[in-house]
């Protein structure tokens, strides 16, 4: 089948769902076309099989915003027609199922019908899609695809109770994918971050409020208060100079990495004994799963669709929003005893095996083929 795949080309956890997800599909046969505005950043070689197709948004001075959802719609419109594109898969509600369906109805002016699937990730849904200024046209774009999934159970149910909507929501949740974590990094350079008596605490995220940073700072200085450890803080975002500072305050800033943006989180994740994600909420938590792949134990808080990634005292301990406390104590329970930590690190590898790609990838070929055949 010829896909296109729109989605943000950034670190996000959308992003890369939707990159893994068109890597993989292009390993099965299918030729895949990403449509964005930057090559994303899983995103390796092209080939016959993956294209990037740019979307630019030329400045013009009367513009105070710039049309980005006008000019996808047209890219969409062009690439569907020059390469004879069968089906739309877009990732993130905002803006692109509103884009797509604009390219649909455009498309089906020329008697081309082309059927447009929207994976809902999360915060177009529980943080900006269901503010005033956006609600309408999400709603409407949501309604109006041919096919709708969701990531997670506790996202679907989020997004019924949070907008109107009468379609089916499908789950299909995140993936990863084991092949590519069976190779043992020979290189694993631990003794570059730590000393072999401390522990490594690693978090990854895009450090914005949702996230919780002020959380993940707050645990690890209690669990370094009753053992020696390091923590390695991965990305980029707005919550990151405060949490610098937060760090010097509490006199720990010989302990805390900030590394920045990363594309080799499996380098840092093999070397990790513990994965903090003490997030407001998660509609899946694709971080916690990367950290579980690599054999890290996940101490994260309980709320949106965390629970069924996260195994409460099996994958690592899940605690309620805000209880540092709490999370302290179970990162303590993990770190402080060889045997648990070796217990746990299995645990979380063998969970996150059940979301190996290989189970997910016919589910998304198979509404693929739902919406070709209803189109
Ligand atoms: O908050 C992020 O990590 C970025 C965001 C995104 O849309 O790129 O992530 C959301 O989608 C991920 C992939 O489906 C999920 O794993 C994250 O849980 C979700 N983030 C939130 O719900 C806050």
């Amino acid at each position: 089948m010829k896909i296109a795949i729109v989605c943000y080309p950034t670190f996000g956890g959308s992003g890369v769902v939707a990159t893994e997800l068109g890597i993989a599909l292009a390993d099965r046969g299918h030729e895949v076309h990403f449509i964005t505005y930057r090559q994303p950043v899983r995103l390796g070689l092209l080939s016959n099989k993956i294209y990037f197709h740019e979307v630019h948004v030329p400045e013009y001075p009367l513009f105070h915003y710039q049309p980005y959802e006008l000019a996808l719609s047209s890219k969409l419109v062009d690439t569907i027609k020059l390469f004879g594109i069968e089906l739309l898969h877009v990732h993130y509600a905002i803006p692109h199922a509103y884009a797509g369906y604009m390219a649909k109805k455009i498309l089906e002016e020329e008697g081309i019908y082309i059927p447009m699937i929207t994976t809902l990730h999360g915060t177009d849904i529980t943080l900006v899609g269901n503010h005033p200024f956006y609600k309408p046209a999400v709603t409407f774009s949501i309604n109006k695809s041919d096919i709708v999934t969701s990531v997670s159970e506790n996202l679907k149910k989020s997004t019924l109770e949070l907008f109107e909507i009468d379609k089916e929501i499908e789950v299909i949740p995140n993936f990863i994918d084991k092949e590519k974590y069976s190779t043992k990094y020979t290189d694993c350079q631990r003794s570059l971050m730590a000393n072999d008596d401390e522990k490594i605490v690693t978090h990854i995220s895009n450090f914005r409020k949702v996230k919780r940073i002020p959380d993940v700072i707050k645990v690890f200085h209690k669990i370094n208060e009753k053992l020696p450890a390091k923590l390695i803080m991965v990305g980029e975002g707005p919550e990151k100079e405060k949490a610098e500072l937060q760090c010097e305050k509490l006199g720990i800033t010989n302990r805390v990495v900030f590394l920045g943006n990363s594309n080799e989180i499996d380098r840092i994740l093999c070397f990790s004994d513990l994965f903090l994600l003490p997030s407001q909420t998660e509609s899946f938590g694709l971080a916690a799963l990367e950290a579980m792949i690599n054999r890290v134990p996940v101490v994260s808080t309980n709320s949106g669709g965390l629970q069924e990634v996260n195994k409460h005292g099996i994958t690592g301990f899940l605690s309620n929003v805000g209880d540092v406390d709490d999370m302290a104590k179970n990162a303590l329970h993990i770190l402080s005893n060889d045997k648990e930590l070796k217990k746990f690190k299995e645990s979380a590898f063998k969970t996150a095996l059940s979301f190996d790609i290989l189970n997910i990838l016919p589910l998304y070929e198979s509404i693929y083929d739902k919406a070709y055949k209803g189109r």
